[in-house]
Parts: structure tokens; sequence; C-alpha cells
């Protein structure tokens, strides 16, 4: 992306709306500007970040296109610290799109997608990080993801980085100079104090590399399955869940024959639920393809609900799935037991659970009378997210690139202990030392290359 051009787009989504905001940046930013507005004062000689009444006009005919707000802002104090002018126009969609045609037509070329914010990033207003966060935000589904990526925008994670790397950095200079001064027989540092601070430095990267695996679930929600037999309840149980009739239930055995999903936020966290085909051996073809779809879902989904009928138990089949869900589920995966249809169930003190209450934590439900639903919803969340780590202020990685460079980062580290246990001269450790600065130094875009920026800059929408 060249920075040098002026650049101009709608910021807000195109739909009918009151208002719509057209955003110009760049040098000329104020040079186009004047050509298309016309308010009490000239553009040049607006004041800074103050809202101006006037009229989008035809410079030629003098004809008035719009009546407008508009906001002048002169560098650095801007979001892309370029000279940026907001034109607040009526909202409608063809209105705004002949605006910023003629914006366009006046010396400013489109923006790419994530361009304003490419700006903000190149111009150092802001970190790579604090960029991610931004498209998080623009994406964010549930409050939590939203206080993470703020924290993210006002930079916590970037401070994090920056001090770990600035630790490594400071052992490797100490590394260097004993190579630059071999000669002249200096004091060495001692090499046990040096692992301990690197094992200190290794010990804050597992931390974050570990808080991933709650990052991941409140930036991408939870993803939740419901298996089980034909006619047990499941596309009821997804129903009861979303608290909407989504899926069409019935009592014929094999209703549901794709996967079918909704999704709710429970507790701050996106739950993506879905319901499968009923698992039976078919001789429907399109029952069998279904089938299929459903033990593919398997492999995707975090937490598998198994779900029974209480008032129908079949041991053969419903044990043959809870086995081959258990050989899938376990770990970080969670596996569930809703015993469904409770309402049926005249004397609840007869009935008897036919897994072991300690293989999969086990609920009872009714998905038609709405019995134990939010204390499932509850369970799923618990399970995968604990209430300690929303409580405290620890980082939370939520990107899987910064976990990903978090691992490489920390396993450049594992090889400098490695090698100061074993001796290795100084001169052989300078490679680690620069590749796990280097990791870092990606995560806030210090390091990043040309391709790397594309990547994440082209994720934005236009006009941001
Ligand atoms: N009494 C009672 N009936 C239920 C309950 N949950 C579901 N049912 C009934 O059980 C029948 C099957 O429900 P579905 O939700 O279609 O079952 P399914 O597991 O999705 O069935 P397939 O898609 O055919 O595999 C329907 O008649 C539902 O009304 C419940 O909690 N109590
Ligand atoms: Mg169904």
């Amino acid at each position: 992306m060249k920075t040098e051009d002026t650049i101009a787009a709608i910021s807000t989504p195109m739909g009918k709306g009151g208002i719509g905001i057209i955003r110009i940046s760049g040098e000329d930013a104020f040079i186009v500007a004047e050509k298309v507005l016309k308010g009490s004062k000239r553009i040049s000689e607006s004041e800074s970040h103050r809202v101006y009444h006037g009229y989008f006009i035809n410079q030629e005919s003098g004809e008035i296109h719009d009546e407008v707000m508009y906001i002048v802002m002169r560098a650095p104090n801007t979001y892309t610290r370029e000279d940026m002018v907001e034109i607040n126009t009526h909202g409608g969609v063809y209105l705004i799109k002949n605006l910023l045609e003629i914006v366009l037509s006046k010396g400013a070329r489109i923006a790419e997608p994530g361009e304003f914010t490419f700006r903000a990033f190149i111009n150092g207003r802001i970190d790579l990080t604090q960029a991610e966060a931004v498209a998080d935000l623009i994406e964010a589904e549930s409050e939590k993801v939203m206080k993470i990526a703020v924290r993210q925008v006002v930079g916590d994670l970037k401070s994090s980085i920056k001090e770990i790397r600035d630790k490594i950095i400071d052992i490797y200079s100490i590394s260097e100079a004993e190579i630059d001064f071999v000669e002249e027989d200096i004091e060495l540092e001692d090499k046990d104090i040096l692992i301990k601070r690197l094992n200190g430095i290794s010990d804050g990267i597992i931390k974050m590399i570990e808080s991933y695996k709650i990052g991941r679930y409140y930036k991408d929600g939870i993803k939740i399955g419901i298996y089980g037999r034909v006619n047990v309840g499941k596309s009821s149980l997804l129903n009861a869940l979303i608290g909407k009739d989504r899926v069409i239930v019935s009592d014929e055995p094999g209703t549901t024959r794709d996967i079918i999903d909704g999704e709710i936020t429970h507790n701050g966290v996106l739950l993506k639920i879905v319901d499968t085909a009923g698992l039976r051996e078919s001789v429907v073809y399109v029952e069998k393809e279904g089938v299929k779809r459903t033990e593919l879902t398997m492999e995707d989904s975090d937490i598998a609900v198994l779900v029974i009928d209480m008032s129908d138990i079949q041991p053969d089949e419903d044990l043959k799935i809870y086995n081959d869900l258990k050989n899938k589920f376990f770990g970080d995966k969670k596996l569930f037991i809703a015993y469904n249809k409770i309402d049926l169930i005249k004397d609840i003190n007869k009935f008897k659970p036919i897994i072991n209450g300690n293989e999969g934590v086990s609920l009872l439900v009714s998905a038609k009378e709405k019995i134990g639903i939010d204390k499932l919803k509850n369970a799923f969340t618990e399970s995968t997210i604990s209430h300690k780590s929303i409580e405290n202020n620890d980082i939370l990685i939520v990107n899987i690139r910064h976990q990903e460079l978090l691992k490489k980062a920390h396993e450049g580290i594992g090889r400098l202990i490695k090698g100061y246990e074993n001796n290795v001269p100084n001169e052989f450790l300078a490679l680690d030392f620069s590749e796990t600065i280097e990791y870092l130094g990606k995560i806030t875009g210090d390091a990043a290359g040309e391709d790397l920026l594309d990547r994440i800059f082209s994720k934005f929408c236009i006009g941001k």
C-alpha cells in the first residue's frame, strides 16, 4: 500500500441510516475537501477537531448536493497521523456513493480495506497488536471480546511483549559484551543468574501461550455439537438452548438430516451450537450422508453433548455413541451427557443412569419443558473458561498469530537456556537471541515483513 496518496472512503456501513461518514486522509485532504465543502470558513483556516456546519457542493455549478456537518483534523493528532476531514452526510446509499465519487474526482483515491488503520500503524500511532484489535472490535460479537480488544487497542499486549523483549535484549547485550571484551579479562556474568532470568521470562511466555486456550473461546466462541440416537430430542435441545424454534422437531425418527447451527451469547461468550443427524445404521442415502456429516463435526467441536432419552434408554445404541464420543472428547475437549425428557419420568429416584457419573458430566433436562437448560449453558462456559481467569488482569491472547509467535519465542529461549547450561560459547548463542527477539517483534510489528502486513490489513473493511 502506498502512503503518499490522499485516500477517501465511506466509513459507515452501507445501508439506510440517519447519517453516513466519508473520511479523507492524506497530504491533500484539505485541498480535496475545499473543493467539495462550503462552510463559514475555508477548510485550511478551520479550527482543528471542531464540528462545522456546511454544504456539499458542486464547485463548478454551485449546486448543493447535501447539507452536512464536517470535522477538519490537523496532523499529527488524528487517527492516521495525517491531515483528515470527516464529512457527516445524510445516509442514503445512492447519495453517499455519489458524494464519494465526487470526492474521488477531486484528487483522492479510494482507500483499500484497512488502509486508514494501516496508516495509523505505519505512522507509528499504533502497533500491530493494536491494529489487529481494531479489526477484532469491528467484528466483536460479545461484550468480553470487545473488552479484550479495547485493552489491546490501548496497548496492554504491546507493552507486555515489549517488556519481555527488552529483558531478552538485555541478556543478549551481556552476551555480546563478553564476546567483545573477551581479551580484556572482564568479570563474566554468573551463568546461573542468566539462566534464572531466562527461566523467568520463559514462565511468563508460557502463561501467555496458555491463555490462548481461553482467549480463543472468547474470540471465536465455544463450538458445541449435539449428538445422540434418533428422536432423543437433539433438535428440541438446540431450540431450547438458543431460545428459538430454529430446527424442525418431530416424533418421526430421522427428522434432521443435515447440520443445523444456532448461536447465542451466554455469560459474555458466544456459544456456537450444531444440531446433527441422529446416529443410526441407515438405509436411506440422505440420512447416511447426514450421519457422515455428523461425524465430521466432531473433529471441530470443543464440547460434545450426548443426548439420551430418559424415557426410552437403548443401552446398546446409546453406549456405542458414548464410547465413540469418549474417544474424541477428552483433555481440553469436554463431553456432557444430557438425559432428556425428564418430564416423562414419574419417579426420578428409580431412574438409573447408564453411564458412570465420573465419566463425563451428566445433567437431567427437558428440552420440551425447558428444565435444566440454563444449568447446561452454565456448564458449557464453566468447563471451558474458569472464573478465575476472567477476573484477573492477566493478558489474554486471542489471536492465533500471536500464540504461534510466542511458541517460537519460547522454543528460542529454551535453546538459550540449554546453551548456557552446556557452556556454549557466546558466539553461538547470538542466532537464538536474535531470532527470539525477532519473533516477539513480529507480534507488535517491529520486525514485520510486507507480506504479513498485507495479510493483516486486508482483513479489514474499507473505510477503517
Ligand atoms: N416429553 C418430551 N418430549 C420431548 C422432549 N424433547 C423432545 N421431545 C419430543 O421428542 C420427539 C423428537 O424430538 P426431536 O427434537 O425432533 O429429536 P431429534 O433427536 O432431533 O430427532 P432426529 O432429528 O430424528 O434424530 C419430538 O416429538 C419432541 O417433541 C422432552 O424434553 N420431553
Ligand atoms: Mg433432529
